[in-house]
This record gives structure tokens, C-alpha cells and sequence, in this order.
């Protein structure tokens, strides 16, 4: 049996689970996770590492889907909620997934392209168990494919990073003993179901460690805080603009409602900020009123978490702490020999929580190894006084964004395809609140000039990409920067919206 079954197991009557005011304990989790894998096999002893994408809302559903295909002996491909048809339909045919898992009020934007492309497509409100079929559930290897997550890289389409079940395992018992979980543990999970933020260190971590995991549909500040006021909750992992957000909120509540909030924030266990830089600024201000130090990481797709504050002793503002245990970590020059002790480099890693490969891209897997089996993450950084401190990326072409890694040169090719644009470059703007804005700069075609509006590009946009990936500043150029060798210089796009 896989580990975390083996994990939930050990709690069959503590709860797992809270939304909405309703609780499921880890027996009734894991029954209804064996009913649903079941449905799933229909007849078949083992999904064989078939792909299923599913796409469902956080909470029970989300969790038994999840659980429902390890079980069968599937591989997971949790798909974005908000994701306009082609992006989901890139990441099903990418994946070859034949099965489609969704909740019955998302169904709607799946179900046509289903029916014409022969997937089949179960409704979970509709899945009624046939657990009394005496079929076994299959007893999956771990060493077998587990998770596919889409991520954007310096190619224009996003990339599958698959993870075996060990991969995983590694990743979350690193977590659970490094920031000291236990069954006592009470988070909410306020991030996207399709990364490996909201996933492995929210849920996946807390399940592990019999704790009980809290979910909203969406985060928001108002119900981020009604959440705190329960009193319940003693952790909390966001992406630094979530902070950013609550902080704003907060000054907006009244003396009364601030202090109790603040005197409820305290009681936590821990608070932890990844998957972009964490400004100063809004450590700061979360210091002052939730009481506690950020513990800030840094993680990837490929790696899940490979660099931590420590849980005890200094977080040190700025930096991103030290190498996990299990996790090694170097800095390399160009030629991939390490740097002296100060000087910066590319950051390597190599250790059990590492990915397997990129679906179906073996040459772009390849490539983004050393030849002795390190990891490439493209990240820059330096250690100064043995910390580790994140100094930027060796490409501008890729974005973070509210926490969402996006690819520019996705969003150009996008771009490029409507009639208004002649030539365009898109380029991260540096912003307290969001990271990095997304912005355009576009040399309009003959056409376009006359006709090209805000509205109407964002509108087309909206259709073909994820919200999170629109330009959020155009810029009309006549033509754009390039050096001598014809090539956007993507820094001086930056300095025409100054
Ligand atoms: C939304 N808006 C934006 C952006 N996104 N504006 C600028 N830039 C953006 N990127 C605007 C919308 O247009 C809207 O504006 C308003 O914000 C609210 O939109 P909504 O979609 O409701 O946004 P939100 O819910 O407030 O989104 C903010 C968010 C979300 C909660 C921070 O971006 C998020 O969930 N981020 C987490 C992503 C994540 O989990 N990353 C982990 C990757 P208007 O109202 O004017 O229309 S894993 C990873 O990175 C590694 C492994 C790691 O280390 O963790
Ligand atoms: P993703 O592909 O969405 O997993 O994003 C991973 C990337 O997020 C890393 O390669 C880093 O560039 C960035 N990242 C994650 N955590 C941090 C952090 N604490 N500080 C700076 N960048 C981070």
C-alpha cells in the first residue's frame, strides 16, 4: 500500500477535512476515495498508470479524487478551475488523459469537447460506488508515476513535470519533520488545486500528518479572516501577494475586529510564504500585526521545497534559508563548476524529491539535467553568512505572478495570432503587490492601429489564456528595441513603461 494511505490509516476517526462548516474524518475519506477508484477501474484490476485529469473544487471532492486515482493505480492531472477550454485542452491531450473527472457545476466547459473527442467524463455528483464488486484494489509500486503539473518555462507551452509516488513521499516527510507537523495541526488551504503549493505543502502535508486540513473555494481576504476568527486554524501557507492582500485588508477592519485578529494570529503554530520573493516591506507588516516572523522558502514544480528557513532559530528577512535535509543544493557558474562561497550561481539540486522527466519531452528533460544528474532550476543565487538569498533568473522570459510562474513567450504566441498585432515582447514589471505584472509592448498591424482597444484584447485574451496570464499594461510602440543581431532586448521593453 502507498505511504499515505498507510499515513491515513492511522487516523481513521480524527477529522480530515472542513468546509463549509461540514467535517469528514479519514476513514470516511479513504472509504469514499476506495468507492471512487473503483468507479474509476470499472471492471478493470489496474489503471495501469492511465492519466486523469480531473477538475474539481478544494475540499473532500478534490482530496477523494485525488486519492481515488492513486488508488487505481492512475496518475493525477489536476486541472486549473479557472482555465479558459484550449489550456485545459492542452494539458488533456498533452497528457493523453481518456478520463475526465469533474464537478457537476464545472462540467459544462468539458462536456461538448468530451463527447466529440470520445473521453469519457464522470460527473462525481453522479458516480454512484459499486464497492460491493469484490474487485481489489491494485497494489500500486511506488516507484510508478503519481502527479503531472503543468508548468511555463522558457518554451511558449507549458511543460508536464511528472512525479513518482516516491518523489512525493520524499518531498512531504522532508516537510512534515523540517516545520515539525503533527496530527494537532489545523491549516486552511486558500491556493489553486493544480500547483504544488496548494497540493503538497497544504494538502498533501497536512493528510500525511493526520492534521486537519480547512478549505475555501477561492481565496479571499474577508473569508481568509472569517477562517482565523473561528479560532481553529494554526498554520498558514500563502504566495507572498496573498499577504500583501491580507495586510491591505486588515487596515481596513475596525480597532475591535484588528486586535481580536491579531490576538488570534499569534496562537498560530506557523506561518509560511513560497513560490516568489517575499518583500521585506510585507514581512514586516505582517510581523507587526499577526505576531509572527515569515518563515519564507523556496521551491519549484521539479523539486517541491529545497530551500527553508529554518523552523527554529533565525528567519532571516530576504533570504531563503538553508538546503533541506535529503535535498542537496549547489550554486555553478556557466560551466557548471560551483562558485566560491559568495559569489553567485545557478542554483542545482539533486535528491529524492526531484521530478522524473517532462511528459512525453525527453529532449527537454534531458537538457534540464547535468550530465551527472543535477537539476537545472535556472534560479540565480548567493549565500552570504550560509543563507541562501534568491537574486533573480538567468531568463526574463519568465514571469511570476501572483505566485503563477507564466511564460512570456507563451502569451506573445497568443498575442501574435490576433489580427491587431504586428509584432509584440511581453515582459514582467517589478510590483509590490503581485511580484511581477504582466506587460506588453506591441507594434500594431496596419489594421490594428485604427481598431485595437484595451477591452477587446482583453476579452480575446480571456478566451485563449488563464486570467492570471493577461497583460495587465499595453504599450503601443512603433517599433521594438532590438541590438544589432535583430534580437528583442526584453530590458529596455521593460524601461518604455517607466
Ligand atoms: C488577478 N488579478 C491580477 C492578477 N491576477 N492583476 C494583476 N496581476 C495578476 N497576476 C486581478 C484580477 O484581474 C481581478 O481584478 C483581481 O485581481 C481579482 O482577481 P482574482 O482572479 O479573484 O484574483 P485573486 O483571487 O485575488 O488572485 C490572487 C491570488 C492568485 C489569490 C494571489 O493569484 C493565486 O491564487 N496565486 C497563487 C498561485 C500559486 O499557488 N502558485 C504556486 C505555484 P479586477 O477585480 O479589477 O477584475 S507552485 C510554486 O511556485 C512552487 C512549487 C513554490 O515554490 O511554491
Ligand atoms: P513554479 O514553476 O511555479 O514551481 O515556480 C518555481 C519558481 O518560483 C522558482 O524557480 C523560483 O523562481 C520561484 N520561487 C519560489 N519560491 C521563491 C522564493 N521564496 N523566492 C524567490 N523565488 C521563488
Amino acid at each position: 500500500m502507498l505511504e499515505v494511505f498507510k499515513q491515513a490509516q492511522k487516523y481513521a476517526g480524527r477529522t480530515a477535512i472542513r468546509k463549509d462548516g461540514s467535517g469528514h474524518n479519514y476513514s470516511t475519506l479513504l472509504n469514499s476515495s476506495r468507492d471512487l477508484a473503483r468507479i474509476l477501474l470499472s471492471g478493470s484490476v489496474d489503471l495501469h498508470q492511465a492519466r486523469i485529469a480531473f477538475m474539481v473544487h478544494p475540499g473532500f471532492d478534490y482530496v477523494r479524487s485525488l486519492w481515488a486515482i492513486w488508488l487505481a493505480g492512475g496518475v493525477a492531472v489536476p486541472l486549473c478551475l479557472t482555465h479558459p477550454l484550449p489550456s485545459l485542452q492542452y494539458v488533456i491531450e498533452d497528457t493523453g488523459a481518456a478520463i475526465l473527472l469533474v464537478s457537476e457545476d464545472l462540467s459544462a466547459i468539458l462536456r461538448e469537447y468530451a463527447e466529440s473527442n470520445q473521453l469519457t467524463l464522470i460527473v462525481l455528483e453522479h458516480a454512484h460506488a459499486v464497492s460491493d464488486d469484490g474487485l481489489d484494489l491494485p497494489d500500486v509500486d511506488p516507484s510508478r508515476n503519481a502527479l503531472i503539473l503543468y508548468t511555463s518555462g522558457t518554451t511558449n507551452k507549458p511543460k508536464g513535470v511528472v512525479t513518482t509516488h516516491l518523489n512525493i513521499e520524499a518531498q512531504i516527510s522532508t516537510l512534515i519533520k523540517f516545520w515539525e507537523w503533527s496530527e494537532h495541526d489545523h491549516i486552511l488551504c486558500v491556493l489553486p488545486l493544480h500547483h504544488v503549493h496548494g497540493i503538497i505543502n497544504v494538502v498533501c502535508c497536512s493528510l500525511w500528518a493526520g492534521a486537519t486540513c480547512s478549505f475555501i473555494d477561492h481565496f479571499s481576504s474577508e473569508a481568509t479572516f472569517r477562517s482565523f476568527g473561528e479560532g481553529q486554524i494554526n498554520i498558514f501557507m500563502a504566495v507572498p501577494t496573498i499577504y500583501f492582500k491580507l495586510v491591505a485588508h486588515y487596515e481596513t477592519l475596525s480597532a475591535e475586529q484588528r486586535s481580536t485578529l491579531s490576538h488570534i494570529m499569534r496562537s498560530f503554530r506557523l506561518m509560511v510564504s513560497g513560490s516568489a520573493a517575499l518583500p521585506v516591506s510585507v514581512m514586516e507588516k505582517w510581523g507587526e500585526i499577526s505576531g509572527h516572523v515569515l518563515l519564507e522558502r523556496y521551491g519549484m514544480t521539479e523539486l517541491g521545497m529545497a530551500i527553508s528557513n529554518p523552523y527554529h532559530g533565525e528567519r532571516r528577512p530576504g533570504y531563503v534559508g538553508v538546503p533541506l535535509p535529503t535535498v542537496e543544493v549547489k550554486l555553478v557558474d556557466e560551466n557548471h563548476r560551483e562558485v566560491a562561497l559568495g559569489s553567485p550561481g545557478e542554483i542545482l539540486v539533486k535528491g529524492p524529491n526531484v521530478f522524473k522527466e517532462y511528459w512525453g519531452k525527453p529532449d527537454a528533460t534531458k537538457e534540464s539535467f547535468t550530465i551527472d544528474g543535477w537539476f537545472k532550476t535556472g534560479d540565480v543565487a548567493v549565500v552570504e553568512n550560509g543563507y541562501y538569498r534568491i537574486m533573480g533568473r538567468n531568463s526574463v522570459d519568465i514571469i511570476k505572478s501572483g505566485g503563477y510562474k507564466i511564460s512570456a513567450l507563451e502569451i506573445e504566441e497568443v498575442l501574435r495570432a490576433h489580427e491587431w498585432i504586428g509584432e509584440c515582447a511581453v515582459v514582467g514589471l517589478e510590483d509590490e503587490e503581485w511580484g511581477e505584472l504582466v506587460a506588453a509592448a506591441l507594434v500594431l498591424s496596419k489594421g490594428g492601429a485604427d481598431q485595437f482597444n484595451v477591452d477587446g484584447m482583453n476579452d480575446w485574451l480571456l478566451q485563449r489564456i488563464a486570467g492570471y496570464k493577461r497583460p495587465r499594461k499595453f504599450i503601443i510602440l512603433s517599433e521594438l528595441p532590438r541590438n544589432a543581431m535583430g534580437k528583442v532586448m526584453k530590458n529596455e521593453v521593460k524601461k518604455c513603461f517607466l
